[in-house]
């Protein structure tokens, strides 16, 4: 690096200096802390970004997030050119410079990393990122200091996008990188147009009666609020109320990440909404379940990440069905396409036996969306989700090349027929489904566009299969590094003995199921329990935890 850079690396660095006795830790999704503590962290993330920008000579992604963490958090995370996470080569590095204790100590790791990735610093390049953030107050203040980080690396712009979700930010990193216009309006187009698309083709037959028409979406008084209040005034066939769009307390009581784990109605819902179908998104709104009301009660019923899975499987499914589905197609034009499912631990087994029994091949990763999107996009078709909501469907580029070529045929040869149409079902699939990252608003739009697809209500969607009954429990331990897992964090190899005893103690439940693994958001250990009944279920997770604390040792609470 020039000695230009370098006064200027020194001189930004010394007004960000990191807070004393802090250890960070680029998570399972970036740097995620009390928003008070993160300024430097920030400057330092944009200055990672800048160099990234430059080695792939594309647009980086920075966003300001903490998701569906309480709103005094903050934190931040880089989206690569594709759209997807940054690539977990550069998280050693992000680790690093976020602890350099000084700015000279700073320069030095950025100069050894520059060398060792062959970054072109001098070559006057020319590099943008990409900012965003969420609603959380620190955002401004947090978004100007990745901005001196970012522009801190010379000859790299910073393009404040504003207040977005994150799925938005990654859509538009991907649409930049690919010559796409990359705007909201724009992202709203491609949705909806499709969206619309998929509508024109349902099947005739289908009864489209009123239960479909109204839908209560919980935005978690976070960034999903106002875009769905943009979204509705565009939708014309589908009645969207949404609630918590910003006025209460972020995440507080309300959002994806409540409902799903307390299973209870968020704020501003009661049992005056049993029989509606109903939605709910976290902070950043890139995360989406369902649920209704149980009557006479503020308990619900959750329609999880799993089930929004099984849905999509059926639907893709179908359509390919269709499409390979005469003998002539078979014989010539038939491509044998490689549809895969991938899910983590935390999916209930029951959807598991479901999609296998469907014949689909279903595979498991770590938790965290950077391992599960890296899996589905190994297959022609990968749908991939967390039990909490989180996922999306993956379409490679060699099967929409097929796709497109057998959709043209088609249409000159038997334009309007049910075969058609599942090929353009799928192509408008493959663009309302955000290919970036899962996406809470696109997700949504497709579950609506399926459930009118089959005429379903959200009590026959539910009835696809029963879940186990299951448990989580979290336990504090003196060092949660100390468990170590292996095969996508079904199995504990360290510390010795204590996956023995959780095998001894699973083998008491009928249809017993358990996992611990350490958290990658929180200072915990994570307990998951499945058996027959939510007494066992509980029961099985309590003793489990037990263990955990023989083992490791608790902090007290
Ligand atoms: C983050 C992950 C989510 C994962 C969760 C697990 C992303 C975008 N988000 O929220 O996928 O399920 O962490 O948290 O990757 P845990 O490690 O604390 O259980
Ligand atoms: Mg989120």
């Amino acid at each position: 690096m020039n000695q230009k850079q370098r006064s200027i690396l020194v001189e930004l660095a010394s007004r960000f200096p990191p807070p004393q006795g802090l250890r960070f830790s680029y998570g399972t999704s970036g740097f995620r802390t009390d928003a008070s503590l993160l300024e430097s962290t920030v400057f330092r993330v944009g200055i990672l970004a800048a160099l990234r920008s430059i080695q792939t000579a594309s647009v980086i992604g920075l966003m300001i997030t903490a998701s569906h963490n309480e709103v005094l958090d903050n934190g931040v995370k880089v989206t690569d050119p594709s759209g997807g996470m940054l690539t977990q080569r550069w998280e050693p590095f992000a680790d690093a410079i976020a602890n350099a204790s000084d700015p000279h100590s700073l320069i030095q790791l950025i100069d050894d990393f520059v060398k060792k990735e062959n970054i072109q610093l001098d070559g006057a390049p020319s590099s943008e990122v990409l900012l965003g953030r969420d609603t959380r107050p620190s955002g401004k203040l947090l978004v100007s200091a990745a901005a001196l980080g970012a522009t801190s690396i010379m000859g790299t712009i910073a393009n404040d996008m504003g207040i977005l979700t994150t799925p938005q930010l990654h859509w538009m990193v991907r649409s930049k990188n690919k010559g796409i216009e990359a705007t909201k309006n724009s992202y709203y187009d491609q949705f909806l147009v499709s969206y619309r698309l998929l509508l024109d083709c349902i099947p005739p037959g289908v009864c489209g009666n009123n239960m479909y028409e109204k839908l209560i979406v919980d935005c978690a008084d976070g960034v999903g609020g106002e875009e769905i209040e943009k979204l509705k005034t565009r939708l014309s066939d589908l009645k969207i109320e949404a609630r918590n769009t910003g006025v209460g307390v972020l995440n507080e009581g309300v959002g994806a990440d409540f409902v799903q784990k307390e299973k209870i109605v968020p704020r501003g819902f009661g049992p005056s909404d049993f029989g509606a179908r109903c939605a709910s998104l976290d902070g950043d709104a890139d995360r989406l379940v369902y649920f209704y009301v149980l009557s006479n009660s503020n308990k619900i019923h959750l329609v999880d990440g799993d089930k929004i899975l099984t849905l999509f499987a059926l639907f893709i499914k179908e359509q390919l069905g269709i499409i390979n589905g005469a003998e002539d197609v078979k014989a010539n034009n038939s491509y044998q396409t490689h549809l895969g499912v991938i899910q983590t631990a935390y999916a209930n087994g029951a959807s598991t036996d479901y999609l296998k029994q469907l014949g689909l091949e279903v595979v498991f990763t770590p938790t965290g969306v950077k391992y599960l999107h890296e899996k589905a996009a190994k297959y022609d078709i990968g749908i991939y989700f967390e039990a909490n909501g989180h996922g999306t469907i993956l379409f490679s580029e060699t099967f929409l090349g097929w796709l497109d070529i057998r959709n043209n045929e088609l249409l000159s040869t038997s334009r309007g027929s049910e075969q058609q149409k599942a090929a353009l079902r799928l192509v408008a699939t493959s663009k309302l489904i955000n290919q970036a990252v899962g996406d809470a608003l696109s997700g949504m739009l497709l579950v609506e566009a399926i459930l009118r697809h089959w005429g379903w209500s959200i009590y026959r969607w539910n009835e696809l299969y029963q879940d186990l009954p299951s448990r989580q429990l979290k336990v504090k331990v003196i060092d949660r590094t100390a468990v170590v897992t292996a095969n996508a964090e079904t199995v504990v190899v360290k510390p010795p003995g204590i996956q023995e005893a959780i095998d001894v103690e699973t083998a008491k439940y009928p249809k017993g199921r358990c996992f611990v693994r350490p958290s990658g958001t929180e200072d915990v250990v994570r307990v998951y329990a499945e058996a027959l009944t939510q007494e066992l279920a509980d029961s099985l997770a309590h003793s489990v935890a037990r263990l955990v604390d023989q083992f490791l040792g608790s902090c007290g609470d």
